[in-house]
């Protein structure tokens, strides 16, 4: 197996860039890498003065608020349409991007700004659908009504995982709702940062909105903590670990902000005696070994009933053992590479801790191309049965989230067992149950059942629609993206009581002058 050389790929970056219309800010404060090979891309310009730039962009983004808030919201649509649009017109280039930056397999790439685009047709019909409701006033001739207003300003902080999605759910929905955004992505993604914010910047000029309603701001940590600590960001939603989310969410709340919070998971799947096994061990596959277990959805907990444990992981592991792992531009390859030697290095760890645990590895685990290319990240996707049966055997590693192929195989007896068990980690973000039995379904879907955000029945754990609302519980951060009502959390209500009585009467029949 041959991986294309470091310049195919900066060549192929570069076209990709040059027909979105990104014009590389030069500089040596950081650069662009790709996982393919591993190697460097550019240099490109770093943040100048921290504590300035962010100032200077929340400033800008502030006062667009201003304007941007008494758009009236379906003409606020017209550029997220618009934006929709453009994304059409480059979803081979920006598809590009993230293959070369995250490793994405190209039908994965093109996912991820499908993903983007549907987001966007969303937000279209959305921005004529932001309503509230009118309540029954316990008071004649009164009205008692809400109302929803724009926020401010958005500081949204995603991951490389979902590089241009992420902030394309959280800005197309904050557009709509009348705020500003400003966005600090990975810094292992800034190609696909440029072009996503690039494209945003040319619809803003087609359809004539204010440019600040949108700034970009690349660096590390400590743009990140400024942009977090800023009184005049309204709200927070980040993306990213657990451990993440545990500095922010204090930060924000100190400062009497909000949060949106999507934070690790370590999701699950049930598989019962009825299941069809052909459809589980398809969907077990996608959801565990898909983006080469980097998803937040990411399967990474079977819990099996014992009768058909031993079938359905002799399939699993003869699966695995085909899966082509190598370079995502080539059509065949199911597995791209980790986003870095750290990633590897940390599932090599939590491999090791698994065995000293008792755990078994079925198949996987091993390093590919290591000779070809050195500096990057390609592993065979792993399976480790980690115990027979019983809560003992969900310890240590198993509780924790690895960003990796890397699934671990639990056995059940009893359906609340396997219940108790996919519900006994910190983390609560995707669950889903293989059953045909209704009554385990409903179970699982039922207030007793998993206590996750996304509750799934007969699918895998990952690749959520965007129609609904995505995000999860416990240690996952609570937060609500994408669909449904999460458009509330992007903005405030105002309680309004409208008295056209002429008289006066006030709440709860109190008497006063
Ligand atoms: C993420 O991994 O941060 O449900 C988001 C999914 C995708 C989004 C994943 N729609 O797998």
């Amino acid at each position: 197996m041959s991986l294309p050389a470091t310049d195919t790929l900066r060549s192929r970056a570069l076209a990709a860039l040059s027909r979105i219309g990104v014009a590389l800010p030069e500089g040596d404060g950081m650069h662009a890498r790709t996982p393919i090979t591993g190697e460097r891309l550019f240099p490109l310009a770093g943040p100048a003065a921290v504590a300035g730039d962010v100032d200077e962009a929340v400033g800008a983004a502030h006062e667009a608020f201003r304007a941007w808030r008494v758009v009236p919201a379906p003409r606020r649509g017209e550029l997220v349409r618009r934006l929709g649009e453009l994304l059409r017109a480059h979803q081979d280039d920006l598809a590009d991007l993230v293959t070369v930056e995250v490793g994405k397999i190209r039908s994965e790439a093109l996912g991820e700004v499908r993903e983007m685009i549907d987001v966007c047709d969303f937000a279209v019909g959305l921005s004529r659908q932001l309503y509230g409701r009118t309540i029954a006033s316990e008071r004649p001739g009164h009205r008692l009504a809400e109302t929803w207003h724009p926020l401010g300003v958005v500081g949204v902080i995603s991951a490389f995982n979902f590089p241009a999605a992420v902030w394309s759910w959280n800005t197309a929905v904050a557009l709509v709702c009348g705020d500003t955004v400003v966005w600090k992505p990975s810094e292992l993604t800034p190609l696909v940062s440029l072009a996503c914010a690039r494209l945003l910047e040319r619809a803003a000029a087609d359809v004539g909105a204010p440019a600040d309603v949108h700034r970009l701001l690349l660096g590390g940590r400590a743009v990140g903590e400024r942009l977090v600590d800023d009184p005049r960001v309204a709200l927070v939603s980040a993306t990213g670990s657990t451990r993440m989310g545990r500095e922010v969410g204090p930060r924000v709340a100190a400062r009497f902000g909000r949060s949106l919070l999507e934070l690790g998971g370590n999701n699950a799947a049930v598989v019962a005696p009825s299941a069809d096994l052909d459809l589980t061990v398809r969907s077990v596959v996608f959801a565990a070994a898909g983006t080469a277990g980097q998803r937040c959805t990411t399967l990474r907990r079977l819990i099996v009933h014992r009768d058909v444990a031993e079938t359905l992981l002799g399939r699993l592991v003869d699966a695995y053992r085909k899966l082509p792992v190598g370079d995502p531009f080539d059509e065949g390859t199911l597995v791209g590479p980790l986003i870095s030697p750290t990633a590897l290095d940390r599932m090599r760890q939590a491999l090791a801790r698994a065995r000293e645990e008792g755990g078994e590895v079925l198949v996987g685990g091993g390093r590919r191309l290591a000779d070809v290319a050195p500096g990057a990240a390609y592993v065979e996707p792993a399976v480790v049965r980690v115990g027979e049966t019983g809560r003992s055997a969900q310890s240590g590693v198993v509780r924790e989230e690895t960003f990796a192929p890397l699934l671990y195989v639990l056995t059940y007896d009893r359906f609340e067992e396997a219940v108790a068990l996919h519900n006994d980690v910190p983390q609560g973000l995707s669950s889903s149950v293989f059953t045909r039995d209704q009554r385990e379904a409903e179970l699982f879907l039922s207030a007793e059942g998993s206590d996750c955000g996304i509750v799934n029945v007969n699918i895998g754990t990952s690749g959520a629609e965007i129609g609904g609302a995505f995000g999860g519980e416990k240690e996952t951060g609570g937060g609500r993206e994408s669909g449904s009502d999460a458009w509330r959390a992007y903005m405030r209500s105002a309680t309004n009581t409208v008295n056209y009585s002429g008289g006066l009467a006030l709440a709860q029949n109190v008497s006063f002058l």
